[in-house]
C-alpha cells in the first residue's frame, strides 16, 4: 500500500475508530494471498494467533446452527467487540472481504460513544449505565476456541469502564443475575436503534476496526459462498 494511503487510514482509524481500505491488493484471481494479507495488517499492528492458533482466521459459513459462533455460521451477528472473553482483547480487528454474500452480510459499525449516547436516551438509562460500569460481566469463549487451556473463567470486568472503551457480546455472556439480564436487554435494544454506519462489502475491501472503541455487527445473509478473513492485531499504543 502506498505510504500516504497507510497514513491516511491510520489517521482515520485513530480519529473515527474504524476505516475501510478499498481495492487492497490481497487477492490473486479472486483467491486470498496470505503473504499479502499479512503485509497489509503489518501497517496497523502485530497479528495475534491466540485463538485457534493461526493469525488469519476464515470467516466462512460451515453451519446454519444458530448457537454456533459468528465466523462459522450464516445469519446476522449482533453488535459486539471481539475477544471480549479474554482479560485483554486485541486492539484492532481487520476483516478482509474475499467474496461478499450475494445479498446481505453487510458490516455495521457503531462507536462506543454513539452506543452510550443511544443508551442514555432509554427511559431506564441510569441503572443500566450503572450496572454496565461495574466489574460484574464475563463471557464464555466460543466452543471452536475452547481448548483445555481456556477452561479458566475470566475475572468479571465492566462493559463500560468509563474511559471511552467498551466490550460487549450478547450471546456468550456468562452468569447473569436478573438485574444484569435486564440491563443487557436494554443495551441490546438501544444498540438496535442506534445510528450505525453500514458498509456494503466489495471484494478487496479491508475493514479495520478499533476493537476497544467501535462495535461491529453484520446483517443477515444465507449465501454459503460468502468468504472473509479475520485478523486481530496488537498495537504498541
Ligand atoms: O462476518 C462478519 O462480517 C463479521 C464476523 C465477526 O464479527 C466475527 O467473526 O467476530
Ligand atoms: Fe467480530
Amino acid at each position: 500500500m502506498p505510504r500516504a494511503d497507510v497514513e491516511r487510514a491510520k489517521d482515520e482509524l485513530g480519529r473515527q475508530g474504524w476505516t475501510v481500505l478499498r481495492k487492497a491488493a490481497f487477492l490473486a484471481h479472486g483467491r486470498p494471498d496470505p503473504a499479502a494479507v499479512l503485509r497489509t495488517v503489518a501497517c496497523f499492528g502485530r497479528p495475534s494467533d491466540r485463538d485457534g492458533g493461526c493469525q488469519i482466521w476464515p470467516v466462512a459459513p460451515r453451519t446454519t446452527r444458530a448457537e454456533a459462533t459468528f465466523s462459522v455460521r450464516t445469519g446476522d451477528a449482533g453488535f459486539h467487540t471481539d475477544a471480549q472473553y479474554h482479560r485483554r482483547p486485541e486492539d484492532v480487528v481487520c476483516l478482509f472481504v474475499v467474496r461478499p454474500a450475494a445479498e446481505g452480510g453487510d458490516t455495521l459499525l457503531l462507536t462506543a460513544r454513539d452506543a452510550v449516547a443511544a443508551l442514555a436516551r432509554e427511559p431506564m438509562a441510569r441503572p443500566v449505565l450503572d450496572s454496565l460500569s461495574r466489574p460484574i460481566w464475563s463471557w464464555t469463549p466460543p466452543e471452536v476456541f475452547s481448548g483445555p487451556g481456556e477452561a479458566a473463567r475470566q475475572a468479571p470486568v465492566p462493559v463500560l469502564p468509563g474511559d471511552g472503551t467498551m466490550r460487549w457480546r450478547r450471546d456468550n455472556l456468562a452468569r447473569l443475575c436478573p438485574p444484569q439480564a435486564r440491563a443487557a436487554a436494554v443495551l441490546e435494544s438501544s444498540l438496535r436503534r442506534a445510528p450505525a454506519v453500514r458498509i456494503r462489502q466489495r471484494p478487496g475491501d479491508v475493514i479495520v476496526i478499533d476493537n476497544h472503541r467501535t462495535l461491529h455487527a453484520r446483517s443477515t445473509f444465507t449465501d454459503l459462498r460468502r468468504h472473509l478473513l479475520r485478523v486481530r492485531l496488537w498495537t504498541d499504543s
